[in-house]
């Protein structure tokens, strides 16, 4: 432990009785010069020019349950947080570290060169503090992405922002367009509640978790989760008597939307009868969602940045990391229309609310209530089609992937195995690649492939042309098979995105045979988890 935090280029002399001062130094500059080498390469040394923007990597307080915290955040110089561009401007970005901590940014959804995918000891070392990194890339997509750290769990401290790529259907598909950002928070730091849960404690020893020490979990009770409705071929809510079994790994204090919990929530002044298309961005650590649109309708344009045939419903679910757009059109009859977010297998939520006539006043929204969520699973994906599918073609690779944990120590892998290992998914360019979940763990995992996107053709055994998709989520007991097509080469991470499965294990690559994997380095991958 004492060793790995001299692998921190953020923390100068921690100095430690019984070890060297010489040591902490060698390490140090071995990481600078890790680093240096990185940096120096010629695609990193492009000027900036007038339109780079600069990204910050640094920290903002934000106020929950009416209480100020400081947490992450990537803002512009004017501080506004995340960045929107459009696909025929492509990226043109400088990052600045102004955390005490190193980092990474990583460009979550995105088709781009190995080099600028932003994860560390895979593709590049961390970037230590005050350092500076540029990321441009042409883009070959559009929609709703983000962006966050890769770094430690610096997506529970939302190191996490929304990353939108604009085209010409998106300015034309609604009368104006809306981004929610959602997250869990707990007022326990990201770093307390991975070394609880390692040592056994359900829920991560957060308030929340000691308020319902004596919550009967194993007690049916009714739950709320989304259905599909044959008859009217749209999605709706289903409260079905269930159980929760057991406290969820880690149990919150509140959920966010747009850095706000609902007891104060923002406020979207609408006019009645327009058209709104709200981007959803699930930037949560570990909760996923079922978004629930009350009164109104919503149509599903896309998941993750994809277009799929529409389909409507008040209900929809969002595993973390996924994006969903919806259009809803606001009702003639002026009024206020809370859109919720609601935490899978939990009573806490968080939303907006649309308003379409300045003077009515908004309600009280409890930021948690007696209502419980039960689990996402395949309801929704089931029914989606790609708009822009794969090419019809056989597998010429099949990776059978088997979700594993939990092991003790609360470890999570893949195939039994647990990172970090050297061990990669091999593919060659120009194959077509299937991958092949099955998860006998119990819960859902939120699986990511970097690099690429990916399409379902097979849930549970049957086979369809199912969504594309970066992030797919695989339910407790699910099976399901996804391709892609083998045409952008490099190391690729792919792993759960639960931030603490992640960190425990549950993760590798996935290595062109051409690739330069002179970047990669394993033993890095157990850095310690700095809070900042
Ligand atoms: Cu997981």
């Amino acid at each position: 432990m004492l060793r790995r935090s001299f692998l921190q280029l953020g923390v100068l002399g921690a100095v430690v009785s019984g070890v060297s001062l010489e040591l902490v130094r060698k390490t140090q500059a071995k990481a600078r010069s890790a680093w240096e080498r990185f940096i120096s390469q010629p695609t990193f040394q492009r000027p900036r020019n007038s339109e780079t923007v600069v990204l910050e990597v640094t920290t903002a307080p934000i106020t929950v349950l009416g209480q100020s915290v400081v947490r992450g955040c990537i803002r512009q110089l004017n501080g506004q947080r995340g960045y929107t561009t459009s696909q025929n401007k492509g990226i043109n970005l400088e990052l600045i570290n102004q955390l005490p901590v190193p980092t990474t940014v990583h460009w979550h959804g995105l088709i781009l060169p190995n080099a600028m995918d932003g994860v560390p000891f895979v593709t590049q070392p961390p970037i230590p503090p005050g350092q500076r990194q540029r990321i441009h890339y042409p883009l070959v997509q559009n929609g709703t992405f983000w962006m966050h750290s890769h770094y430690g769990l610096q997506t529970q401290s939302y190191v996490a922002e929304p990353f939108v790529i604009l085209n010409e259907e998106q300015e034309h598909w609604a009368d104006r367009t809306i981004t929610v950002m959602l997250r869990d928070f707990s007022f326990t730091p990201a770093s307390e509640i991975l070394n609880n849960v390692v040592a056994g404690e359900r829920g991560g020893g957060t308030a929340m978790a000691k308020s319902l020490a004596d919550f009967a979990w194993h007690q049916p009770r009714r739950l709320l989760t989304q259905q599909w409705d044959p008859a009217t071929q749209r999605f709706g809510r289903k409260q079905e008597k269930g159980v929760l079994m057991m406290a969820p790994d880690v149990v919150y204090d509140a959920l966010l939307a747009n850095e706000r919990s609902l007891d104060a929530p923002e406020i979207i002044d609408v006019e009645p009868g327009e058209t709104v298309a709200m981007r959803w961005i699930a930037g949560s650590a570990f909760v996923s969602f079922f978004l629930d649109l009350g009164d109104l309708e919503g149509e599903l344009l896309r998941t993750d940045a994809n277009p799929v045939e529409p389909i409507c419903g008040s209900v929809f679910q969002l595993s973390v990391a996924q994006r969903v757009t919806l259009r809803i059109k606001v009702p003639e009859e002026p009024g206020v229309f809370p859109l919720l977010a609601l935490g899978e297998r939990s009573n806490l939520r968080c939303g907006v609310v649309l308003r379409s006539k300045r003077k009515l006043s908004v309600p009280d929204l409890a930021p948690q209530t007696d209502q419980w969520t039960g689990s996402l699973d395949f309801t929704q994906d089931k029914q989606l089609r790609a708009r822009q599918p794969l090419a019809a073609r056989a597998a010429n690779n099949t990776i059978p992937i088997a979700l594993t944990g939990p092991a003790p120590n609360y470890t999570w892998g893949l195939n039994d195995r647990f990172y970090p290992y050297r061990d990669p998914y091999w593919v060659e360019e120009g194959q077509r690649v299937e991958m092949v979940f099955s998860n006998p763990t119990p819960m859902g995992h939120p699986m990511h492939l970097h690099g690429h996107e990916f399409q379902i053709l097979e849930i549970n055994g049957q086979p369809l042309a199912g969504p594309m998709r970066d992030t797919v989520y695989v339910p407790k007991g699910g099976t399901c098979r996804i391709a892609f097509d083998a045409n952008n080469p490099g190391i690729w991470a792919f792993h759960c995105h639960i931030s603490y499965h992640h960190a425990r294990g549950m993760f590798n690559v996935v290595a062109y045979r051409s690739a330069d994997l002179s970047w990669w380095n394993p033993t890095g991958f157990s850095h310690e988890h700095l809070p900042f």
